[in-house]
């Protein structure tokens, strides 16, 4: 498996769904080191996997509190990524921004909140396909992403700007 053509996307179906979220105010973005899990020693936004009967939505904001003790508000879904890792594990994740928040940005055991600006996100401290969405996100563009990694390394992807988040409805995860 070396090519996104390697791999059938019509019957792909992640191992687990997950989310990121952004949280921005005018300038900046709420970014964090990430201490523990998928990505340790990255830097990312806050996120994770989903937990049974979770929506998207709703985990995302619990993750936001669980790693940052922060409430981010006004979610907006821009984006879709599907990752599949060679060694089999694959993780489909959903991508918010959140333009309001409360609570204080706090260091927990998994991760370290920082805040960066907009014009200076340290793409090369964080995963290696960040650099090629985060500024869609920020300029509020609708994209849909398929990334092929062997660990940390990707050997592969496609990124499609979308017109409008009705496209975004992943048939791999839409019941
Ligand atoms: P556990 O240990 O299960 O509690 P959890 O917070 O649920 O952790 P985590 O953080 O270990 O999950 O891993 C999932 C997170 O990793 C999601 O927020 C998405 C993120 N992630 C995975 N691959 C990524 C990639 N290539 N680029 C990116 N984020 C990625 O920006």
């Amino acid at each position: 498996m070396r090519r996104l053509t390697d791999i059938d996307w019509d019957s792909w179906k992640a191992t687990d769904q997950a989310t990121l979220v952004f949280v921005t105010d005018s300038a900046r973005v709420l970014l964090m080191h990430k201490k523990r899990g998928l990505g340790a020693g990255k830097i990312n936004a806050p996120g994770g996997r989903l937990e049974p009967g979770e929506t998207p939505h709703t985990a995302a904001i619990r993750e936001v509190q669980e790693e940052l003790r922060v409430t981010p508000g006004a979610l907006i879904k821009y984006g879709e990524l599907s990752f599949q890792f060679v060694d089999g594990y694959s993780i489909f994740v959903h991508v918010f921004r959140a333009s309001t928040f409360s609570g204080v940005p706090t260091e927990t055991a998994e991760a370290r909140p920082l805040w960066t600006s907009v014009d200076r996100i340290p793409y090369a401290s964080m995963w290696r396909d960040d650099a090629l969405w985060v500024p869609l996100l920020l300029s509020s563009r609708y994209f849909s992403g398929r990334f092929l990694f062997d660990q940390e390394l990707m050997l592969d992807y496609d990124l499609d700007d979308v017109a409008s988040a009705g496209e975004l409805l992943d048939p791999h995860v839409v019941p």
